[in-house]
């Protein structure tokens, strides 16, 4: 029995099979825990939700920015834009139990026999984890709650407030935690958040800082778990946290991580978004 987690699918089914395969993935007895982000830009997101629904028993699922982004298209399919991908599951007949299942995850999972947290973009530095483990629960709320759930989805959208404050009330309130908990890269020590810079470490505006890398910040005892960040290439200095998106719906890779052991597995994959196949190494003896 062993537990894994998995950086951003993205819609790429291939990869992913192809890391359960390497580690001989069982179902029955193994667990597998998801960053995030299982939808968009790549080129199977309907074939994804299936597959990972068909083994929703295994899995522990947190939602990305893509995955919030579904459930608004799902109410108001007008949302979705030209790069969206994410047209054939509104439409698929199967998708109210898809999407329906899809909203009953979670923005933060904790597991406290590991001591281990995982969140799509991380946990902002001024929040303790157990304050950011309240706050996840408002949002978790509605999301599962039909009476609320549109007005949550039409008012998510929006860079502000860029800071939290425990002021806030309503839309703004959830839409300033979402944004913390799924699109969150640089802020400052006291949370500031900078929406725009996607790049690496070198596009930090003035100030700001990747969230993980201040130096109080109050979740630091805690091993983390996040994806959303491609161009971190799975590189961070802070050995408290793990990044696992490495991009493979970029042509970068995928990365499954084995919570047990601490290893890593990759499946290096096409800017399609599937599996590339390695050429044959050149073998030294050949070139006599
Ligand atoms: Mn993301």
């Amino acid at each position: 029995m062993a537990t894994y987690a998995v950086g951003d699918l993205q819609g790429c089914l291939q990869p992913l099979k192809c890391l359960l395969e390497r580690v001989n993935f069982d179902p029955k007895v193994d667990r597998l825990w998801l960053v995030g982000d299982l939808v968009n830009r790549g080129p199977e997101s309907l074939e994804t939700l299936r597959y990972l629904y068909a083994m929703r028993e295994s899995l522990v699922c947190v939602l990305g920015n893509h995955d919030l982004h579904l459930l608004a298209a799902w109410h108001n399919i007008e949302r979705l834009k030209k790069s969206d991908t994410l047209r054939e599951i509104i439409e698929a007949p199967d998708a109210d139990q898809l999407l329906d299942w899809l909203r009953r995850q979670k923005l933060l999972h904790y597991d406290e026999a590991r001591g281990i947290a995982m969140a799509h973009a991380g946990i902002p530095p001024q929040w303790t984890l157990g304050k950011a483990l309240e706050l996840a629960a408002e949002v978790e709320e509605v999301l599962r709650d039909d009476n609320r759930l549109k007005l949550y989805l039409d008012g998510m959208y929006g860079n502000e407030p860029n800071k939290w404050s425990k002021n806030l009330s309503g839309v703004e309130r959830l839409r300033v935690i979402t944004n913390y908990f799924t699109r969150m890269r640089f802020c400052t020590t006291d949370g500031k958040l900078d929406l725009k810079s996607k790049e690496g470490l070198d596009s930090a505006p003035k100030g700001y800082k990747p969230w993980y890398a201040h130096k109080d910040r109050r979740s630091r005892h805690v091993k983390i778990i996040f994806g959303h960040w491609a161009a971190l290439e799975g590189n961070v200095e802070e050995p408290s946290v793990i990044a696992l998106d490495t991009g493979c719906v970029w042509g970068g890779a995928m990365t499954l991580y084995n919570l047990d052991s601490g290893q890593y597995h990759r499946c290096d994959c096409t800017d399609e978004g599937t599996v590339r196949t390695a050429p044959e190494p050149t073998r030294i003896n050949d070139r006599t």
